[in-house]
Formats: C-alpha cells, structure tokens, sequence
C-alpha cells in the first residue's frame, strides 16, 4: 500500500528492481573471476579499450598490431551495437578478430567477452585487446577481468570529460589522451585533462599520442611491454 495516501499502488517496485541490479552485477563479479582465471592460465594480457565513439580505438589497435606483428601474439575482441566493421579492420592486420553485436546493450559484459572467447585461438603469452562499446558511461560497471582499462580521450572531445563522466576513471589503469596532432586546431588543455582525471584517480598514469602520426606510439608500446613485466 502507497505510503502517501493510502491507495493500492504497489510502491516496492524500486526494491525489485535495485535487486535485480545486484543479481546482474553479482553475476558479472563471478564470471570476470572466471575469465581473469583463464588469461592467467593461458598467460593472457588483456585489455579493456574505453572511451567516447571515435575516439581512435580501433585506429590505435591497427598500428598497435602491425608493431607487434611477428613479437608477440595478439587477439582482439570487438564490441559494438552494430556491424562487423571494426573486426574486420582488425582481420585486416592479420589479428584473429571476434566481433560482439551487443545489440541494445551499451557495453560488453563478461559472458560476451566469455562467449567471444571460445571463438579465438589460444594465444599463450599474449596480448588480448578488448576494444568496448563506445561509451564512457554503461562501461564502467562492466569487470570483464581484464588487467588493465584504459580510457582514450581524444582532444576533439574537450579536455572536460574526466569531471562530466568520472565512473569510467575511478578504475582506469591509464589516460591515454589521443589525436594529439589535431591540438593546435582545438580547445583541449592535456595537463588540465589529466589533472580533472587524477581528482577521481590520483596518480593515474597519462600518455599522449597520434595514431596519424605516430607520435608518441613508442610510449604506448612501453607502456605495454611493463604492463607484462609488472606480473600478476
Ligand atoms: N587526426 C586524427 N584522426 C584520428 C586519429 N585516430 C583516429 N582518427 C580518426 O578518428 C575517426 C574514428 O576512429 P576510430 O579508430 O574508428 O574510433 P573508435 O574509437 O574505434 O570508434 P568507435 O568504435 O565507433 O567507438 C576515424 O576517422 C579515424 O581516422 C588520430 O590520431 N588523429
Ligand atoms: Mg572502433
């Protein structure tokens, strides 16, 4: 009975739906373990790509895996609501590539990430990228065991975005701030971007680059390269 008046309205529905929440988050929680077991297992490095739509994702994985090509073996798991387009970009490196539709859904969630799995190769030693459903908001929920999330800010966006959407951040493992040779044409301070994101994660590690131009792909690639070093 409705707490106001006194009518037949049934007023716990926010209860159920809060638990319903709890049940979809504690299932994630169980098969991101999962999944985190299996890449240590397979000695898997793996990935979560977060950011705005075209941010520079997919174009970052392209010249990430021509320089990995013939070092270190790499897979990648596509998310988007729609097309096979980034995946086949990525196919296009000669990367084993999984596109997940994720359909309605604004993000990609461990089961997706299990199920896009069993469709990939072994790759024992190597690098997984999870390129996310472009977004900075349904992700941040979403644990999908990676070891390491990192959120892209292209300087198209504004250097704001930290303080607008700070979920994506307070986990994040790196700032990559991308499309820095877009910067004498736009508005984007990276020092203030940064220091907008370390209010939400302090010490959180920024690296800049442009993928058109290559600039400061060297520190990504050793940013990579101590991710593995670091160990479990
Ligand atoms: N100027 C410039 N353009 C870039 C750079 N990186 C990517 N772009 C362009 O930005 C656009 C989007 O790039 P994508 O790599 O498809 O972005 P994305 O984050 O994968 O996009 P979604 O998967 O749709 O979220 C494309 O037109 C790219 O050519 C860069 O470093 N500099
Ligand atoms: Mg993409």
């Amino acid at each position: 009975m409705c707490g106001h008046c006194g009518c037949d309205t049934q007023p716990p529905v926010q209860t159920r739906v809060i638990d319903l929440h709890r049940d979809l988050m504690d299932a994630n929680h169980r098969q991101a373990a999962h999944n985190r077991a299996y890449f240590h297992r397979q000695r898997l490095t793996a990935l979560n790509l977060v950011s705005s739509p075209g941010a520079g994702k997919t174009t970052l994985l392209e010249i990430t895996l021509q320089q990995l090509q013939g070092r270190r073996p790499a897979l990648v798991i596509e998310g988007d609501q729609q097309t096979e387009l980034d995946a086949a970009r990525i196919r296009a490196t000669g990367t084993p590539a999984v596109q997940v539709q994720t359909g309605q859904a604004c993000h990609l969630d461990a089961s997706m990430v299990h199920g896009a799995l069993h469709e990939l190769p072994p790759a024992p030693g190597g690098l997984l990228f999870i390129e996310n459903v472009g977004n900075l908001i349904c992700p941040a929920q979403f644990d999908l065991g990676e070891r390491a999330r990192v959120v892209l800010v292209s300087v198209t966006e504004g250097d704001d975005k930290p303080l607008k959407y700070p979920g994506i951040f307070r986990d994040a493992d790196l700032l990559l701030i991308t499309k820095t040779d877009l910067l004498p044409h736009v508005n984007f301070d990276p020092a203030r971007c940064l220091a907008h994101a370390r209010r939400i994660r302090p010490q959180l590690p920024a690296l800049q680059l442009s993928a058109t131009s290559a600039e400061g792909l060297d520190g990504w690639l050793d940013w990579l390269r101590q991710l593995d070093t670091e160990g479990d």
